[in-house]
């Protein structure tokens, strides 16, 4: 049959040592928000049409319920490791001050069973679950911001350094920057292109002092996830823009981390509206702070062409806009493509490995996400998702053709265990290998679960 022998086949290429994962993050499936503080993307949610079908952080997927019987799921799958974030306003309501002991108790359950079951805890600090106060003092613009995210940092890494495997402070701060700040789309919405660049540097000053802290106190496997990927130009005249996506996207966070600074290309580009009088050379220095890993999330390519000459397509480069700066251009994703509209081509997966080990020699490298929403179809009561299968069989295979070409890739994570809120898209697309049913949170495996469990279940056991 076409899924057991894909997964077999990608069974045997697996080294016993390759670690297989799958995450989620705190605000897409914890629901019970009035057991913690509130997030800037509880406010966002509450604004009339910031998100699709009007989706709050309650239910979600009643995760703080139901861990256990997700825990079970991960545990029936065989993942070797479980990524999951911490959500800020649960262990620290506020942002700064007081601790939350219920909060720090939910972790503490967790991760103990998580151990139990023999599943590394993957974590990350911060998935975007800014907390409102700090988000009123201007969130990621705000001067303080780097200092205050050490802080509760320092409350993580005192509490569970001993029992993580590996630690993420940020995840995809891309998007925390330039579709919270420069865009709309996100929280907190600000629609300031100037900003969002101010934003990403604050976000990459404050991974370089969490990392301190987290080594300061014995923490391991201590890295960071970006959302980089493969930026094509379907037309020589768009070199300009192909280069100030690629920058924005990928050199403005693998420049700095590796101590190269920040791409003097982008802020030539972007002075005439961008005062960087913000970088420090001293900060640079602690932004470049060495890391043990880095995470990649990898969903598709970014294909863009000239600008559509009807105006039609979303024609960047104005001011409120995810790539202040860029000259006018259309993105052209081609088809096959996922519910989401993203081009579904899985050798940009391998280019954007293969480019980043070059960017960043020697450190290991995992995909922390990889996945797709696709409309599931209830054929006869099961969700048989071949499309996803499908998705996940081609880009499993060309990380690991990445990695036999020489890239030191060490893991892989598939989005997502569950449906869960997709952001300002609520439950509009699912990307969960298992189906939740948000009247019931009845827990479904769909055949795209059953596909990852075959895969680890037949793995090389040396
Ligand atoms: C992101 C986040 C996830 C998303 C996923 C699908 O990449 O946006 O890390 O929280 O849900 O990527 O869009």
């Amino acid at each position: 049959m076409f899924m057991e022998g894909a997964a077999a086949d990608i069974a045997r290429r697996l080294e016993k040592d390759f670690i297989f994962g799958i995450a989620t993050s705190s605000w897409q499936i914890e629901g019970n928000s009035q057991s913690r503080g509130a997030s800037i993307w509880d406010d966002f949610a509450g604004l009339p049409g910031k998100i699709k079908d009007g989706a709050t952080a309650d239910p979600a997927c009643d995760h703080i319920n139901k861990w256990r019987e997700d825990v079970d799921l991960l545990s029936w799958l065989s993942v070797d490791s479980y990524r999951f974030s911490f959500s800020w306003p649960r262990i620290q309501p506020g942002g700064q001050g007081e601790v939350s002991k219920q909060g720090l108790a939910f972790y503490d359950q967790l991760i103990d069973e998580l151990l139990e079951r023999n599943i590394q805890p993957n974590a990350t600090i911060y998935h975007w679950d800014l907390p409102s106060e700090l988000g009123a003092k201007g969130g990621w613009v705000w001067d303080g911001i780097a200092d205050t995210f050490a802080q509760y940092t320092q409350i993580l890494a005192s509490n569970f350094s001993d029992r993580i495997s590996r630690w993420a402070t940020f995840n995809e701060p891309w998007c925390s920057a330039f579709l919270g700040y420069a865009d709309t789309v996100h929280a907190p919405g600000a629609g300031n292109p100037a900003q969002g660049f101010e934003a990403a540097y604050r976000l990459l000053l404050a991974h370089g002092r969490s990392i301190e802290v987290l080594r300061s106190h014995g923490a391991k496997e201590l890295g960071i996830v970006l959302n980089l990927t493969e930026v094509i130009g379907e037309d020589p005249e768009i070199a300009d823009a192909v280069r100030h996506i690629d920058g924005i996207q990928n050199r403005l966070w693998l420049d700095p981390l590796s101590g190269r600074g920040i791409p003097q290309d982008v802020i030539d580009r972007t002075s005439n509206f961008v005062d960087w009088s913000f970088v420090k050379p001293t900060e640079l220095n602690e932004i470049s702070t060495p890391i043990d890993w880095l995470g990649i999330n990898y969903y598709t390519p970014q294909r863009i062409g000239k600008p559509a000459i009807t105006g039609e397509g979303e024609v960047i480069g104005d001011s409120n806009n995810a790539y202040p700066g860029t000259p006018p251009i259309t993105f052209v994703p081609r088809m096959p493509q996922t519910e989401m509209g993203w081009e579904i081509a899985a050798s940009s997966l391998k280019a954007t490995l293969k480019a980043t080990a070059k960017s960043f020699p020697i450190t290991p490298l995992f995909i922390t996400e990889n996945g797709g929403a696709f409309p599931d179809a209830n054929v006869d009561e099961k969700i048989n998702d071949l499309d996803r299968i499908d998705y996940f069989s081609q880009h499993i295979n060309a990380a690991l053709d990445a990695k036999d070409e020489g890239a030191n890739l060490q893991g892989y994570f598939a989005w997502s265990l569950l449906d869960n809120i997709e952001w300002a898209e609520g439950w509009t697309k699912r990307f969960g290998i298992v189906h939740v049913d948000l009247e019931t949170q009845f827990r479904t495996p769909k055949a795209s679960a059953e596909f990852i469990r075959a895969i680890l279940q037949n793995r090389r056991k040396s």
